[in-house]
């Protein structure tokens, strides 16, 4: 008899059909009664796998009294209530390490491709512009600071990849980091201020929902750029958006949004915006690792070894 695993939101399939051949897997995300299969689970469950589109809330875990472990599908995990998790007794794991470099590349894609307008440029070739004139100057990274928000393990990398670029460092948050040669604001207006260029690259949920306010978007002035890789609840997308509209930052790049995969239309019409759906870490190569993490874990839980990455 395969042991049982509840899987609560969808992901990678091919690790999904690791997960099936493993375990008697329920998706919660595919049943037409969710609180019927949690009640007929009760009393066994002892692992779930989570990811960003399909965590699990309190009410969940409150409902699986033999939960030992949630194994999540994802670096960040704000889609899963980790205080009700823990105050269980019940580990959450996640999937860090693996993505970082290839978000850091995805983010700086978005930074050269926000700031030196490649997919307009992109537009204005199709559509036959070029035949009449030359596309308008853009301007430059060279010799800009790089404020990034969140320096841990993606911003560093980013932040790596931006001085390759000759670019300067500045970072906001919770605190300074000894370790980092860069300068430091505890204030993201502070940060949007000295800099005129964002990375937002810190972890979503409630500590950080709305931390780029209308005030930090603000500051980042008419020449300004941000980009978003991290989480849609960090920035507040209404401010962001009027912004854009007015001319009140010169441009965004956006990974992320509030209310995925539903993004605000009023965005597709901005000359001004480079959008992408949620694909910062979307290679097969880094979400087979990812996937990895997941498995793993769980065979941890279940051969009662330590679990390799609990948060
Ligand atoms: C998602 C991510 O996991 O790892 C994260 O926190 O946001 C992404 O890698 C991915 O979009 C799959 O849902």
């Amino acid at each position: 008899m395969k042991p049982e695993i509840l899987v609560t939101g969808p992901m990678y399939p091919p690790t999904l059909a690791k997960l099936d051949e493993t375990y008697t897997t329920h998706k919660l995300f595919q049943s037409k009664d969710r609180e019927a299969l949690v009640a007929s689970l009760a009393d066994r469950i002892t692992a779930v796998a989570s990811s960003n589109s399909g965590g699990i809330d309190g009410a969940t875990i409150a409902k699986l009294p033999r939960l030992k472990v949630i194994s999540h599908f994802g670096v960040g995990y704000d889609t899963v209530d980790v205080a009700a998790a823990k105050a269980r007794g019940v580990t959450v794991t996640n999937t860090p390490d693996v993505l970082t470099e290839e978000v850091a590349d995805l983010a700086m894609g978005l930074l050269y491709a926000t700031v030196r307008r490649i997919p307009q440029g992109d537009r204005y070739v199709r559509e036959g512009k070029w035949l009449k004139a030359a596309m308008a100057l853009t301007e430059s990274l060279q010799g800009r600071t790089l404020g990034i928000v969140g320096m841990g393990r993606i911003g560093q990398a980013i932040a790596r990849r931006a001085e390759a670029s000759n670019m300067k460092i500045a970072y906001q948050g919770p605190r300074r980091k000894a370790d980092l040669p860069y300068a430091y604001h505890a204030d993201p207006v502070a940060l949007a201020k000295a800099t005129g260029m964002l990375m937002v690259a810190c972890p979503g949920g409630e500590a950080t929902r709305g931390l780029v306010s209308r005030a930090v978007i603000d500051a980042l002035g008419p020449k300004g750029f941000i980009v978003n890789i991290a989480r849609g609840s960090v920035v507040d997308e209404p401010a962001l958006l009027e912004a854009l509209q007015q001319g009140r930052v010169a441009g965004a790049g956006l990974d992320v949004f509030a209310d995925e995969p539903r993004v605000p239309e009023a965005f597709f019409a901005l000359d001004n915006v480079v959008l992408q759906p949620h694909v910062a870490s979307a290679t097969h190569q880094t979400r087979a690792a990812m996937g990895q993490l997941v498995i793993d874990n769980l065979a941890a839980h279940f051969a009662g070894k330590p679990l390799l990455t609990p948060v």
